[in-house]
């Protein structure tokens, strides 16, 4: 099914509302049930460009269902993709305000800042990791805007991927030396350690994601550009967080990065 460009549009503002007001929605494919990923990426093109017309700035990408476990439970073979927004960025150590999410999860990952241009076809994870300038440990925090995260594919593509907010680290360090598949991740809430993993949770190498991302965004006719901030996946499952919280990820050779729920 291909969706005309109204139904796209409309789509688009109901999950921007559904953002704005923190309000939970029933997944958009329980009244479409035939919408396919190519729509659903049109759908999230739409979201973008309400938010960029809000004076939004697109800061970066991010892969989603990195993840084996979680791309199995979906029944799917390729991750997704989202954008992020200058409104989802928070300052390293700062403070998000929990009442504005519906159901925020933390999730640890490795952040890649590219100082080259990436574009696909066939980049391969040598190319993003020769194109990255640094690399720096992030948390991505996810808030689906659908009830409970009941989602399927398309609809969270449309939702951008559940993309809410992210922090960076303060110490940005080029990727020369390190071994990103065995580099251990931690992630702490108030001081406990709720999860740990490993960069090879993320598609057995977090590169790998990077070059996905490059060839993805070709088959759409996008690039990525020089400058371009990508979270490139979870390395840890994802942990539910509130009000008063404070949570930390410790990435090996990479140091660490945190931010509060208040
Ligand atoms: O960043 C992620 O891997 C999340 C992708 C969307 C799925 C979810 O909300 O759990
Ligand atoms: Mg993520």
């Amino acid at each position: 099914m291909s969706l005309d460009r109204a139904e796209v549009e409309r789509l688009a503002h109901h999950l921007h509302a559904a953002e704005r007001e923190r309000r939970e929605v029933v997944r958009i494919t329980d009244a479409l049930p035939d919408l396919g990923v190519e729509d659903a990426y049109r759908v999230q093109d739409a979201l973008r460009a309400l938010k960029t017309a809000r004076g939004v700035r697109v800061t970066g990408m991010k892969m989603g269902l990195t993840s084996f476990a979680k791309m199995r439970q979906m029944g799917v073979e390729t991750p997704i993709y989202g954008f992020l927004g200058s409104d989802n960025a928070v300052d390293d150590g700062g403070a998000v305000e929990a009442g504005a999410l519906i159901h925020p999860k933390v999730e640890a990952e490795i952040a890649f800042v590219l100082g080259d241009g990436l574009d696909g076809p066939d980049c391969t994870p040598a190319q993003a990791l020769a194109a990255t300038r640094y690399l720096l440990p992030a948390i991505e925090v996810i808030d689906s805007r659908y009830e409970n995260f009941r989602f399927d594919l398309p609809s969270v593509i449309a939702d951008n991927t559940s993309a809410a907010r992210y922090v960076l680290g303060s110490r940005p360090l080029p990727p020369d030396g390190l071994d990103l598949a065995t580099t251990g991740v931690v992630l702490e809430r108030n001081g406990q350690v709720v999860e740990v993993g490993a960069g090879a949770a993320v598609l057995g190498d977090p590169a790998l994601a990077v070059a996905m991302l490059a060839n993805m965004l070709h088959a759409r006719g996008q690039r990525l550009p020089a400058g371009s901030v990508v979270l490139s996946g979870a390395a840890t499952a994802a942990v539910a967080v509130s009000a008063g919280d404070h949570v930390s990820v410790r990435i090996d050779g990479l140091g660490t990065t945190g931010l509060r729920f208040v």
